[in-house]
Parts: C-alpha cells; structure tokens; sequence
C-alpha cells in the first residue's frame, strides 16, 4: 500500500487518478459484434457465444425446467438469507415513491407531472469469477415497484450450457420476466436490436467488464438508454483515531477481492492508522481464498494522511468516491460537506458490505468519478417523469397574450396562431 503524507492540492489529480482503460481497440470489436448481430440476429449471437463462452447452445431463452431445478439446488440458509436482504431492498426502495406534483400556475391553466415505468428493461449479469446474484435484487426489485412490464435478464453461460443456480432462483424471485443464456457484447447487441428470441429494450442496466462497459456505450447511439457509465468498483474510507484498524482493513480488502482493477483508498488525520491498518490488511489477507485478486488492488491501494478535517473533506469531494466510509468523531462536519460519493456507510459498525447484500441500499453505484453528476440506481432509473397541463378558456385568456408575444418575437406565428385563433373563438360567445 503507497503511503502519501499531505500531498499538495496540485498533486491531487495525478495522485487520485484511476486508472485509465484502453477503449479504442475494444471499440472496433463491439462495433463489430453490433453489426453482425444487428444483420443475422438470434445466429449470430449463438456463433458469439460459441466463440467467447466455448458452449454450443440450441436455445438462449432460460426454460422452467431449469429454474425449478435451480429453486432445488438453492439451499434453505441462503434462500432465507436472499428473501431477508429481498424485503429489505424494497422497503427502501417503496419509500421512494413519489406522489403527483400539481400547480395551478395561473388561474385555468394547471400544470402536474406524474411518474411512469419504463416498459421494458435488460438486466446485464455478469459471469466470471462471481456469481453476482445480489445485483438481480437490486435490480429486479426496483423495476417490479416501478411496474415495468418486461423485465429481461442477460447473463452468460458456463462452458455447460448452464447458469448458476442462485442466479436463477433470485431472477425469478423477484419478477424477472424471461432469462437468456448470453453475455457480453452479444447481451447488450441483443437488447439493443432483438432478435428472433430476445426482446429489444429501452433502458440496459448492470455492471461488467471493459466489453459490457462499452457496449453500453455504443447501445446509447442506437437510442437504449443505460443506467451510467460504468468503471472498475472503488472505495475510499475516512478514518481518524476513532476507527477500528481492523475493522477499516476488512473493508478496503473487500473492495479489493472484487477485481485487481478496484481502487481503495484510506483517508486519515492520524498517522499512526496508517501502520496500523496496513499491518491488519496484511494479517487478513494472507488468508482470503480470493487472496491473489486482492493483494494486486491492495498493491495499487492508497494510504493518505493530511492533517486536518477540512483538506481530508476537499480531498474526498474532488475524487467522488463511489463508495465512502466514514469513521470520525466528528461525523456532522463531514456529512454536511460530502458532495460527490455513490453511497455513505456511517461509523464502526456499517461495512460496505452492508450496503451490497442487505441494509436495503442499492449497491448500482456511479464509479470513476461519476459520483460527481450521477445518482446511483434508485426507483427513479427505472421510470420517467411525465407531465401533463390543462388549460381552460379562462386559462388561455390567462395566458394567451404572453404566449402571442413571445411567439410574435420568435418569428412563429403559426405557434401565435394556435392562441390567437382559441381566444378570437372566444370573443364570439
Ligand atoms: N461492491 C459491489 C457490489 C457487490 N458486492 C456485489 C458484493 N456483491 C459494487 O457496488
Ligand atoms: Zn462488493
């Protein structure tokens, strides 16, 4: 881990930097795979997933047989455990219904706007070394409050032909409409267009590696909106002398066994944390099963001191961290000031981990700074906002002068026509 003793403000850019990603090349490869599977549909993703994934498959669509076998294979402990993070997830995420905004702005003229679903969405899941069944919950769960009507769900198959049991059982569970046996470029090609078997959609959601990132990119030419724009999953922790080294360690090191690539970063006003954490994340991850992962973004990791709260606040506001723990006495002063984070953990006792399984949070973040614009997934991501007016003739007699005015100075007078002719009609009765 580096250690950085109060680096100077203009050094802050370089020293907060992640890691660049080689997108250009990876471009001509999605823009490829887009135009194939665009032309030739459900055989083209087939002949895809023979190439990346090694598995010959006859149909992509998930049948029930398969789902009621997984609902077999999950087992009691974890079904409970996935039904208790699931109840949590959408309460949190019920709360976040909004009721219809109404403005009589001007006598007549009234003015509301009200909340729909998007009507079909794709869930991207990712294969690779985890099985990333927590992120259907906080997927699913939200569109099925929102009310979208199709709710599809990508993800690529083992050299088997088969997806992970949990995989499936959690897809159903919570509302997903049908699965597919397809990853990577081909996913998000196949939502973009359809094909024969999978069904286009308007909004793609999910995370996954440089492929997925960047075809989601290009999914947004043809017009699918994305949830954000995605990078490797990173955190920083504030700790002053009131954090647990320990506790501090197990946090940043699970960040770190999610990829080599992750970004973890301790913030302290404490110089001895420094040491202190750095002696417990050695002793912990010397026995973490996923140990060769973790130490290669432990080896990236960054151990800051500077000396007080108001350049460790400056600090953290200007790297936007997609997750931030906070362990300080004074938890106020830095509540008050974050501006950019993802998503908050407060005090000793709320790891990370909290958030990605079970407190009810979503754990879809803004990552790469994103923070800085972007809101993490929410019930809003999975609808749109609409709104609707009524004007009434004591409304356009309101109204209709300045419309005619402004119109007039525009240079449209087909627009000042739409008025002028409702309130001549007027006049005569
Ligand atoms: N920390 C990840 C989510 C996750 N963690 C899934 C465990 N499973 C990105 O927020
Ligand atoms: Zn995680």
């Amino acid at each position: 881990m580096k250690k950085i003793f109060n680096p100077k403000r203009e050094d802050w850019e370089s020293l907060l930097k992640r890691p660049t990603q080689t997108v250009s090349d990876i471009e001509d490869i999605v823009n490829e795979i887009f135009k194939e599977i665009r032309k030739s549909g459900d055989r083209a993703i087939k002949e895809y997933t023979k190439k990346f994934d090694l598995v010959t498959l006859d149909t992509l669509k998930v049948d029930q047989n398969e789902i009621d076998e997984a609902i077999t294979l999950v087992n009691t402990d974890l079904k409970r455990a996935i039904s208790k993070a699931k109840s949590n997830i959408e309460l949190f995420h019920k709360a976040q219904k909004t009721s219809k905004v109404e403005v009589e702005t001007v006598k007549g003229v009234k003015c509301w706007q009200e909340k729909r679903p998007i009507q079909k969405v794709g869930l991207y899941i990712p294969g690779g070394t985890a099985p990333l069944f927590s992120t259907i919950l906080m997927l699913a769960i939200p569109a099925t409050i929102a009310g979208c009507k199709e709710i599809i769900l990508c993800t690529p198959p083992n050299v088997e032909g088969k997806i992970h049991p949990a995989v499936l059982y959690t897809a159903h569970l919570c509302g997903v409409t049908q699965i597919f046996k397809v990853g990577g470029i081909q996913a998000i090609a196949g939502m973009t267009f359809g094909s024969n078997t999978i069904p286009k959609v308007y909004k793609i959601f999910g995370p996954g590696n440089q492929y997925v990132t960047v075809a989601k990119q290009i999914a947004t030419k043809y017009g699918v909106a994305i949830d954000m724009p995605a990078g490797p999953s990173e955190l920083l922790v504030m700790a002053d002398k009131s954090a647990d080294a320990s506790f501090v360690a197990s946090d940043l090191l699970s960040q770190a066994e999610h990829g080599t690539d992750s970004q973890v970063i301790m913030v302290t006003t404490t110089k001895a944390m420094m040491q202190a954490v750095e002696e417990e994340v050695e002793k912990q991850l010397s026995v973490l099963p996923r140990k060769a992962i973790a130490e290669k973004a432990i080896a990236n990791s960054k151990l800051i001191y500077v000396q007080d709260d108001k350049t460790a606040i400056d600090l953290i506001n200007q790297y936007g961290p997609e997750h931030y723990i906070l362990c300080v006495e004074n938890e106020d002063k830095y509540l008050d000031q974050i501006m950019n984070a993802g998503s908050v953990f407060i005090g000793n006792y709320t790891p990370e981990s909290a958030g990605d399984y079970a407190s009810g949070t979503n754990h879809t973040l803004p990552t790469n700074g994103y923070a800085k614009q972007y809101s993490g997934v929410n019930l809003d991501s999975f609808m749109k906002s609409m709104t609707f007016q009524r004007v009434s003739a004591e409304g356009i007699i309101e109204i209709g002068n300045t419309i005619e005015i402004m119109a007039e100075a525009e240079g449209l007078h087909a627009h000042k026509n739409a008025v002028t002719l409702r309130l001549e009609s007027l006049k005569k009765n």
